[in-house]
């Protein structure tokens, strides 16, 4: 049975994503949970990567230790999860790996926390750049492919996996979005998958001070 190696829940943007494209195949997978900056995270990780972060994906073919590794390798099996169009495909990825590699100063003053609601922050110019650059992503893609179905791409897929993550970040914060982007924060939120997360994340019991942001 293949495993996927996750943080906790409540604050690891990174496992949800390849969690969410697994969960939305159906494929049957063991789930190992390591809690963040617990004592033991790094010496129980080792058993299945030396990377040192999660999350990390393990077959009988071996390990890979990054969420978009991850993706592309469930992708070779299950194209669907791309749009077919070589140009649409590629577009989709840029938008991909801008999510994968870049949004640093979103990342750092609004973390992912299933728990937090309509927080009152106050982002930087350069988060609130980020958001931005989010929002006119989302804009683009929705208005491209309305016709298509709801999704970035019309059907779901890895970009929509990647930016659920920051669906939620966005519910969790008051930061005065466009009408569209609530929308599509909309369609995750009642994702019956991504509810399944997010509660196993409320749920938990471990709070990680540095990720607790706003008021
Ligand atoms: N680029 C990596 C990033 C993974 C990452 O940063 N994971 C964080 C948790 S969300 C982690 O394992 N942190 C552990 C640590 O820094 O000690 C990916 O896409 O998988």
């Amino acid at each position: 049975m293949p495993t996927l190696i996750i943080g906790n829940k409540n604050y690891s943007s990174w496992s949800l994503r390849p969690w969410l494209v697994l969960r939305h195949l159906g494929l049957e997978f063991e789930e190992v949970r390591l809690s963040l900056g617990s004592p033991d995270f790094h010496t129980e990780l080792k058993r299945y990567s030396q990377a040192g972060r999660v999350p990390v994906f393990q077959d009988d073919l071996g390990s890979i230790w990054d969420s978009l590794a991850i993706c592309e390798f469930l992708a070779e099996r299950h194209p669907l999860l791309w749009p077919d169009e070589p140009y649409q495909r590629a577009m989709a990825r840029a938008y991909v790996c801008e999510m994968h590699s870049g949004f640093a100063a979103l990342r750092a003053e609004l973390p992912m926390n299933c728990r937090a609601q309509q927080r009152r922050v106050e982002p930087s110019q350069a988060a609130l750049a980020d958001i931005a650059r989010i929002e006119q992503i989302w804009q683009q893609c929705i208005e491209h492919h309305a016709e298509e179905g709801p999704w970035l791409f019309g059907r779901f897929g890895i970009i929509d996996a990647f930016f659920a993550p920051v669906a939620i970040r966005f519910n969790g914060y008051q930061l005065g979005l466009a009408h569209n982007s609530h929308e599509y924060i909309k369609l995750h939120l009642s994702n019956p998958l991504l509810q399944e997360w997010i509660a196993a994340g409320q749920a938990e019991s471990e709070v990680i001070l540095r990720e607790e942001v706003g008021a």
